[in-house]
């Protein structure tokens, strides 16, 4: 390869070398790396196009006559002055005032976090972000924000999408640098399901904010303020934006439920403003406020603190766009929206449909419908591709109402449930659903605290368990392990505590730990993670490394494997990526900036005495053969 390198060289075959020639051109020496990421890509497509992807086994292929997806005509050379250019320039501060001078109802787009997490299960991969976020940035720069991050989309890039998550950020933030990226962050949880130790947590804010990070939306899963207060702080001292958050939660007009009544969500909100929050974010992960709540909500809010306010909520009912406009004509400053293609369901609300109805009102928004429509138009070629990961949800559904699920778990508890062989019981699992969170006290439900309520629903539906049985303490039932972390008290504490009784059951009489998690936990020597991490893994860890291990040791060590042996298959198209190719077909992947291989797919050998089928490939017209096992 060196000598084919060098024959091919420019200066070589113009006959200007000298005998200094190799020394002062280094790019001949990298051909073992090039080779070598050309090589694992091909063998990557190579296995998937003969043993498939685990992952797509069994699921609903994409349609044969699926619309190229192709980024829209840019509308600016330059991407024109954004919000993200005023926290540059003005700072967190100045972000928020503007909003709240501003007449129009401001707006963010989840479709790049929320949209997929709730309807694709997290799926969509970094190449179909990144080649869209060009138009977001030259046609749709007054968006308040794009929600890009955070989340279950952590850990989903590294466990199931092979690959860094920082790495999305990065390119995403480059390609879009005029309007503010947008994270989810579960406060001391991170983007983890656990409790980590405080300067875990500064580092991965500290880590965000650097990669590309402008707007952090901070959240508890038990609506507990004092665990809150870490990240926050974190995200204040980094120079982002705070969006100090308030989970929505039962519904706040309901005499029996007085525990999260107006009352609460104001006292809650004044102290999101205290802790120093820029923004008031209102999380309504399941899609539960109705239209008469907002009316009465967003007025209050908007009464009980100076800060601007940002509303959430899920499409799942139906109703969204009704509460959602109820809550602009209250006052709120800016609201989640996903484009039309992305939107609807457990997803978020439709954003075109929206501006249309907010269009001749004084809450109008700058936005261009028709560059919208543009965008969302790519999407639905995008999402064409993630057939294998649709849900198959047929319609909305008042059922929300009763089991109260997160629209980003509802689609993963019923997929849970279907692997339990419970799918014809899903009704059961609801009610249960239900019934396990009053049996907690009437928590909130949002991840963690979502999957510990969804882990014991399903082990009562499985064990045809009762609430009553369950809280008899002469029955003996064997919790599952995240129940008892949680009655332990490590995600925290919900209003007013667990209820006593359960929490004796479930710890057998152990005292549980009613204090901050995170002050019990001491803090990690960072220098000596990495160190040990290098060790185990072989491979020098850079900080966004560093920070993907500490969130999540296992699934970090898993990816970086594959890493090894596959290289940087999150630069295939999607397609190539879930189904490997057909002989005769080229795709192009661009690895680095400029460094494009072509790869043409030729034959494929039948499977020889080892088991083993050669694929005949053309990567940047030379031919390349590449050996697989055959394990089907
Ligand atoms: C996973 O689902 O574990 C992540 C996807 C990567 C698995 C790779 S794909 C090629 C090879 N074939 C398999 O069956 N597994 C690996
Ligand atoms: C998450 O934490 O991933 C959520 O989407 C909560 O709504
Ligand atoms: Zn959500």
């Amino acid at each position: 390869a060196f000598v084919e390198n060098l024959l091919k060289h420019p200066t070589f075959t113009t006959n200007q070398y000298s005998t200094k020639f190799i020394d002062e051109t280094p790019e001949l020496f990298e051909f073992t790396k090039r080779r070598d990421r050309g090589t694992k890509v091909l063998t990557y497509i190579a296995d998937i196009t003969v043993n498939g992807h685990p992952e797509v086994q069994g699921r609903p292929m994409p349609s044969d006559d699926l619309k190229p997806a192709r980024c829209p005509k840019l509308r600016e050379i330059t991407p024109p002055a954004g919000t993200r250019t005023l926290l540059d320039t003005k700072g967190p501060k100045a972000v928020a005032d503007w909003m709240k001078a501003q007449d129009q109802l401001l707006f963010t787009d989840t479709t790049m976090r929320d949209g997929h997490q709730s309807l694709l299960a997290t799926r969509m991969r970094s190449v179909d972000m990144i080649k869209v976020a060009p138009a977001y940035a030259a046609n749709l720069s007054q968006l308040f924000s794009v929600e890009c991050w955070g989340g279950a989309t952590f850990d989903v890039a590294y466990r199931f999408l092979q690959e860094c998550p920082w790495q999305r950020l990065r390119d995403i933030r480059a390609a879009m640098p005029n309007v503010l990226t947008q994270m989810l962050l579960r406060a001391s949880n991170g983007v983890g399901y656990t409790n980590y130790p405080d300067n875990v947590v500064q580092e991965f804010v500290r880590q965000a904010a650097d990669t590309g990070v402008d707007v952090f939306r901070v959240f508890d899963s038990l609506n507990w303020v004092e665990n809150m207060r870490v990240a926050m702080d974190a995200v204040q001292e980094n120079g982002k934006i705070c969006e100090g958050t308030v989970c929505y939660t039962g519904d706040a007009l309901d005499p029996n439920r007085s525990k999260y009544d107006i009352k609460y969500y104001v006292e809650m909100a004044k102290q999101m403003e205290a802790a120093g929050a820029h923004v008031l974010g209102i999380k309504d992960m399941a899609g539960l406020m109705k239209v008469p709540t907002a009316e009465v909500l967003f007025p209050a809010l908007k009464d009980a603190v100076d800060i601007p306010v940002h509303f959430h909520t899920h499409d799942t009912s139906g109703a969204a766009i009704a509460t959602v406009l109820a809550a602009a004509r209250a006052g709120v400053d800016c609201v989640d929206a996903a484009m039309d293609a992305f939107s609807g369901n457990t997803s978020q609300p439709t954003i075109g449909s929206v501006l249309e109805a907010l269009r001749y009102t004084d809450r109008e928004s700058g936005l261009d419908i028709g560059a919208v429509r543009e965008v969302s138009n790519y999407w639905e070629a995008v999402r064409g591709q993630y057939a294998a990961f649709e849900s198959g949800l047929q319609a909305p559904a008042s059922e929300v109402y009763l089991h109260e699920m997160p629209g980003g778990q509802f689609t993963n508890l019923k997929a849970q449930a279907r692997s339990l062989g419970l799918e014809e019981r899903w009704h059961e699992v609801a009610q249960a659903y239900s019934d396990v969170n009053m049996m907690f006290g009437d928590i909130v439900k949002v991840t963690p605290s979502s999957k510990v309520v969804g882990d014991m629903a399903l082990m009562m539906v499985s064990q045809n368990l009762t609430r009553g049985q369950v809280e008899d303490p002469k029955i003996d039932v064997a919790f599952p392990d995240s129940v008892i972390d949680m009655m332990r008290g490590n995600l925290g504490q919900p209003p007013g505590g667990f209820p006593e009784s359960i929490v004796k059951k479930v710890l057998k009489g152990d005292a549980p730990n009613i204090e901050r998690p995170g002050k019990h936990l001491p803090p990690v020597d960072l220098e000596g993670v990495r160190s040990k991490a290098k060790e185990e893994l072989g491979i020098e860890l850079d900080n966004e490394d560093l920070n993907g291990y500490l969130m999540y040791p296992k699934v970090f060590s898993d990816y970086s494997a594959r890493h090894k042996q596959y290289g940087p298959v999150r630069t295939l198209p999607t397609l190539t990526f879930f189904y490997g190719m057909e002989p005769g077909e080229e795709i192009t992947a661009e690895i680095d900036p400029g460094k494009i291989l072509e790869i043409r797919l030729q034959a494929l050998g039948d499977t020889d005495e080892n088991g083993e089928v050669k694929v005949f490939f053309e990567l940047n017209g030379q031919p390349r053969t590449i050996r697989v096992p055959n394990r089907l």
